[in-house]
């Protein structure tokens, strides 16, 4: 009697141990998930990106053997909100995170959570950042480690799963790495996994390791040639110019004596772009890590590995740095996916559809095998990668409100079509806006430098992408628009703590 035969045979005889071996084939197809979430990444600082200055070929190998979204968005520019649309599919109206200062909804289902009761194993390692002053583990994970706030780049406390507390020396990249690493191997089971992996980088305030601290000071910066074009721009983008979140601020501190417009001042602005690219190559080093990791320990193939950030970050286009706006750098997220499932690594793909924070959480559960989310705004891309969508969305909506903590950007609600993007700033009370709108053609401008809105030939296209942008709201179940009132752009520097 064949192997093959012997083996039909006494699973003929023993149904339960078919059953068994069933399962066990069953779980050696479900694939690890490793998720990496970057803190305020611009999408053009991985070397994919043709005009990166920053070269990441650890980032870049995970595309080149994977896919690449060109055109990955967050919905709301700001760091907690955008963490728990990723989690829950959801916009933050729905999950209700709208500032950084409240906590992910106890209730509220996450995809962690869906694979933790799949049978998943699960761990989150490093920063959190929703619910500011809690270190505590959260629902949906088996092992946590973070820390409160947004941690230090050198010498962070963090809280090991609730059972001890402790400083752990050396910087923060590579700590979260060697935590990541140790978790991957102290692991027990034979179930799949799932490992989010939080950096603190590239978040303000810059601070690269010590070894890159001088890696891009042969590069020249300057401001970008947007920041003196603002003329056609709502006269809030010139208001911002010389605050906490404009470039003849502080710059995160870079600047001591401000606010300086002066052209030399400029060398403030410099240093800072370039620290905060120096804090890149430490992630790309850790990305490389958790790589072989992988491949040495035979998982390589059969885990998705998904790079990302929680949004993207000005560096001073329209004068501007931090993010929030719904202008391009603002929005854009860098994304890299691989896992043969999807597409194999000789045959790597780019995605230029538009794909969003929302459609983390459903993409992951269904790659995972997981029973589908249910009643949520995103999408799974899995179909799109594999073989095309033509369905896939065309259009959707962004919305940021209002913060009284950082008085620098109002209330935006806006539109982005795969060619143009409509902005506008409602004042908060139902009336009329106050501030100009913004209208780019994007295939035309990509920077968005040429405000259309005031164009008469483009009133009908202004007049579509309104209805457009009322009806992604209302299927969002946006509407009615609840936010704060505005209480314009002030120039008083935010409260020490919360910087
Ligand atoms: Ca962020």
């Amino acid at each position: 009697m064949s192997l093959a035969r012997f083996v039909l045979v006494a699973l003929a005889a023993w149904p339960s141990l078919a059953g068994a071996w069933g399962a066990e084939a069953a779980e050696q197809r479900r694939p690890n998930v490793l998720f990496i979430l970057t803190d305020d990444q611009r999408w053009d600082t991985i070397s994919l990106h043709p005009q990166s200055v920053v070269k990441t070929p650890n980032i870049d190998r995970l595309g080149r053997e994977g896919v690449h979204f060109r055109n990955a968005f967050c919905t709301t520019s700001l760091c907690s909100p955008s963490r728990a649309s990723i989690l829950s599919g959801l916009y933050a109206h729905s999950h209700g995170v709208v500032n950084n200062f409240t906590e992910y909804p106890e209730s509220l289902e996450s995809f962690p959570r869906i694979l933790q009761a799949a049978g998943y194993e699960t761990a989150y390692i490093g920063k959190w950042h929703m619910g500011e002053e809690n270190d505590e583990p959260r629902p949906g994970f088996d092992w946590f480690v973070t820390h409160k706030g947004q941690g230090k780049y050198f010498d962070t406390e963090f809280n090991f799963h609730g059972r001890r507390r402790e400083v752990v020396p050396g910087y923060y990249t590579n700590v979260v790495t060697d935590m990541a690493l140790d978790w991957l191997k102290q692991r027990s089971g034979q179930r799949p996994w799932l490992l989010m992996v939080g950096h603190k980088a590239p978040h303000s305030f810059y601070f690269p390791e010590e070894k890159y601290k001088k890696a891009f000071d042969h590069v020249e910066v300057g401001y970008p040639a947007s920041a003196f074009d603002l003329d056609s721009k709502p006269a809030w983008i010139k208001q911002r110019l010389y605050t906490w979140h404009g470039i003849y601020g502080p710059l995160f501190e870079w600047r001591k004596q401000f606010p300086d417009d002066r052209p030399e001042a400029v060398r403030d602005f410099a240093a800072m772009v370039r620290a905060y690219w120096g804090t890149l190559l430490s992630v790309d080093d850790s990305v490389g890590r958790l790589y072989e990791a992988l491949a040495q320990s035979g998982q390589l193939d059969r885990t998705i590995i998904i790079f990302t950030s929680d949004n993207g970050l000005l560096n001073g286009e329209h004068g501007m740095v931090d993010k929030r706006t719904m202008h391009e750098p603002s929005i854009r997220i860098p994304l890299v996916v691989r896992y043969p499932g999807l597409t194999p690594p000789d045959r790597p793909k780019t995605i230029d559809a538009q794909v969003l924070t929302l459609d983390f959480a459903p993409s992951i559960v269904e790659l995972c095998g997981a029973s589908p989310m249910r009643n949520i705004h995103g999408r799974s891309w899995a179909k799109l990668v594999r073989q095309g969508d033509p369905q896939w969305r065309t259009a959707w909506f962004y919305h940021y409100n209002y913060e009284k903590q950082f008085p620098y950007t109002p209330n935006v609600r806006g539109v982005r079509t795969d060619r143009w993007k409509y902005i506008h700033y409602p004042h908060g009370d139902g009336g009329p806006d106050r501030h100009k709108a913004e209208l780019y053609d994007l295939r035309a401008d990509p920077d968005e430098r040429r405000n259309l809105i005031d164009n008469p030939q483009l009133a009908g296209t202004v007049e579509s992408l309104r209805g457009q942008l009322r009806s992604l709201m209302a299927a969002a179940d946006a509407l009615p628009d609840r936010m704060p009132l505005d209480e314009g752009v002030k120039t008083e520097l935010p409260d020490q703590k919360i910087r």
